[in-house]
């Protein structure tokens, strides 16, 4: 199903003596925004296409009705999102979840409803049908170069689908790692995973970047072999100046300070993207913004100072993706709420006085230092938000349209009740 632009534009007629309220109110206390628009209009967030279904846990999956079944209907799910916020306009693929069998016909049918394709992501974390080794003990860690070169073929392959796609990045998280003392010896662990990287690195086109995800721990539980950003910096360096790491909010040991990883990463020149969500514990893969939005703010806060200090382009130089799904929520609705709280938390730290808190650093006035970030946090700033959709010819309130046009009752109706998304 595809949304009518008219069902948009008088959504937007019956809020938009509400918001006109609320946003004058903004303005009168904040002066010039357009440049600030600007930047809303311009930020995209890639989908993850196995954000569509219902993600699960390992003890259950309730599934919802109307899940895509295809890589097509995934598409067409992104394309209901970006109609509504027009901020949804990419999506990251999960290979071999979503094969592109027909690159040609699915890249058309992305590019009319005005998506792209972010970046790819391999899978060497599952054993699929039919595979000829098992991924059991780790896949380029392995201590079988067989397997080590069954992963590379595969990530290779992930590049080649991406090309097709006209993808210009591909992520690899690698599930590698040990679950007992003594199962691994973590130098020959480093050292086969980084020549797996180096083959894959070299199969990369030249205007392609290489990302390289850590996570903590899970699945397994004693070591990981790309563990953490210190890490997956040591990858990416050797790897070379395509390479770059990849940080997932939910994937460090409580209370890490991710802010600043990100600062450091960007000093360097070694932060490649983003995956967003929130969590309480682990990799809980929550809504983003759901749990800690001080966090998201103060992320978002070393993201716009470090790019500013770099002269890079907030909306194209970092690949920014969510990483979230789970049970208990309509996905397409889960991914709404992702994508607003993104924006809510850019536009706060958009707005942070820059010069004053430079001042106040540099006075060790500490009191003033946090009055000065806090002000810009407790700003609402969701009309801003809203005016940038507005002016992009999206809705108002994104989520309020996708439930009085009732989208997950027709998708049921076309999809039936049962269909399953592919992915976790
Ligand atoms: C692993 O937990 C991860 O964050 C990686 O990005 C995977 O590609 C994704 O989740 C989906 O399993
Ligand atoms: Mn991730």
């Amino acid at each position: 199903m595809q949304l009518e632009k008219s069902r948009i534009e008088e959504h937007n007629h019956n809020h938009l003596r509400d918001h006109q309220r609320k946003f004058d109110f903004f303005s009168s206390s904040h002066g010039n925004l357009e440049n600030i628009l600007k930047k809303l209009m311009d930020f995209q967030v890639a989908i993850p296409s196995w954000a569509l279904g219902t993600g699960g846990t390992r003890f259950a999956r309730f599934s919802g009705a109307g899940e895509p079944g295809s890589l097509e209907e995934k598409i067409d799910d992104v394309g209901i999102l970006h109609a509504l916020n027009q901020s949804s306009g990419a999506i990251s693929l999960h290979i071999p979840w979503d094969i592109p069998e027909n690159a040609a016909s699915i890249k058309s049918r992305a590019s009319k409803l005005g998506i792209k394709f972010d970046a790819v992501n391999s899978n060497t974390f599952q054993d699929q049908p039919g595979q000829k080794l098992s991924y059991k003990f780790g896949s380029l860690q392995h201590v079988d170069k067989s397997v080590r070169k069954q992963a590379i073929d595969h990530n290779i392959e992930v590049i080649k689908y991406g090309i097709e796609l006209g993808s210009s990045a591909l992520t690899v998280w690698l599930a590698d790692g040990s679950c007992f003392p003594g199962q691994l010896n973590f130098r020959n662990a480093f050292q086969n995973t980084l020549s797996g990287l180096q083959e894959i690195y070299q199969a990369l086109p030249n205007s392609w970047k290489v990302f390289v995800e850590y996570k903590a721990f899970e699945p397994n539980f004693y070591s990981t072999t790309v563990g953490d950003w210190g890490q997956s910096y040591l990858y990416a360096s050797k790897l070379g100046p395509k390479a770059f790491t990849l940080v997932d909010l939910g994937h460090h040991l409580p209370n890490a300070n991710i802010e600043q990883i990100v600062s450091l990463l960007l000093m360097e020149s070694k932060l490649g993207g983003f995956h967003f969500n929130d969590s309480k514990y682990g990799d809980d893969d929550l809504t983003v913004g759901s749990i800690r939005p001080y966090q998201l703010f103060l992320i978002f806060n070393e993201l716009v100072e470090g790019m500013d200090v770099k002269n890079m382009n907030h909306a194209n130089d970092l690949g920014w993706m969510i990483d979230a799904s789970h049970n208990v929520k309509d996905p397409l609705e889960d991914l709404l709420q992702s994508v607003e709280a993104i924006k809510i938390a850019y536009a706060q730290a958009l707005l942070i006085d820059r010069k004053s808190l430079t001042e106040a650093q540099q006075r060790n006035d500490v009191a003033a230092c946090q009055e000065i970030l806090q002000e810009a946090f407790r700003t609402d700033t969701r009309s801003l938000v809203a005016e940038a959709r507005l002016r992009k010819g999206a809705a108002l309130k994104p989520l309020e349209l996708f439930r009085s046009l009732k989208v997950r009752e027709q998708l049921i109706k076309e999809r039936g009740s049962n269909r399953i998304a592919t992915g976790l």
